[in-house]
């Protein structure tokens, strides 16, 4: 199904019902432009997305014509954390990515492993809440082949990113959460690569994930450890990320 198709068939689903979820879908798949989601109600839920694709259906990719000339940066684009400053003095050498929680085999991989898996690459678009949009190519592993390595245990539920800087002053790190089904899905990567370069501190250097159904505060940056749980109840705030802490949708469709 196409998007327009796929709202036309959802705003059929919910209109017995009366439900408004979906107005304004069609203002955001004409124009592509995501400005106050929040607000107007304008994310799909998991469970109405879910309806009617598949866990597996892909975002729309892009041709490198259509890449925007400056991958602006969001919310932190300069973490000042001391442990992460020093490994981005040594271009992150000595960084390793721990996969840890619910798994079978806990793993300490440095960007040379993280290089050395099969790859995948995507140009998207990313939509940030704020109103902004920009399309990019990135590059890198698939989450599930990392997850395939470290064996997740089947009560696991969720993953959860861990990162390196701090939106408040150092009060709490920012943290993301989705669930396996995302993890999963083909486009969800591990990028180290933006258009053809080393990730670039402002969008996340070393490495960031890509989440592709979802809005852009869902793909953490800087990230230092992936933590497999069962439950999001006792992590920081509770809701499975730090904005989801300060009110915004834990599942933010597209
Ligand atoms: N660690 C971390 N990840 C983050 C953020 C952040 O402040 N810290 N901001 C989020 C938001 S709101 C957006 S829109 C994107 C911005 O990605 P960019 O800097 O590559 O544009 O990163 C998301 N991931
Ligand atoms: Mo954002």
């Amino acid at each position: 199904m196409s998007p327009i198709e796929r709202r036309r068939f959802l705003r059929a689903l919910f209109a017995s019902s009366g439900a408004s979820l979906l107005a304004g879908c069609d203002r955001l798949s004409q124009t592509g432009w995501v400005g106050k989601v929040l607000a107007s109600g304008e994310i799909v839920s998991k469970t109405s997305q879910r309806l009617v694709t598949r866990s597996t259906a892909l975002v729309r990719e892009f041709s490198e014509a259509m890449i925007s000339p400056d991958f602006r940066g969001n919310g932190s684009t300069d973490p000042q954390n001391p442990a992460y400053l020093a490994l981005a003095a040594d271009e992150f050498r000595h960084f390793r990515l721990e996969v840890s929680g619910m798994v079978s085999k806990p793993l300490q991989l440095s960007l040379e492993d993280l290089r050395a898996l099969p790859d995948r690459t995507q140009i998207t678009r990313h939509d940030c809440v704020e109103g902004w949009s920009a399309i990019g190519m990135w590059k890198g592993p698939q989450l599930g082949t990392v997850l395939d390595m470290a064996g997740v245990l089947t009560k696991a539920r969720f993953i959860v990113f861990r990162c390196f800087d701090s939106l408040d002053g150092g009060m709490s790190r920012y943290y993301e959460s989705i669930d396996l089904e995302d993890a999963r899905h083909p486009q969800t990567i591990l990028a180290y690569e933006l258009n053809k370069q080393p990730l670039p501190i402002k969008n996340g250097a070393p490495l960031r994930v890509r989440v592709e159904r979802q809005l852009g505060y869902k793909m953490a940056k800087y990230i230092s450890k992936l933590e497999l749980v069962d439950s999001l109840a006792g992590i920081e705030g509770g809701h499975g990320g730090y904005w989801e802490d300060q009110g915004y949708e834990w599942y933010a469709g597209i």
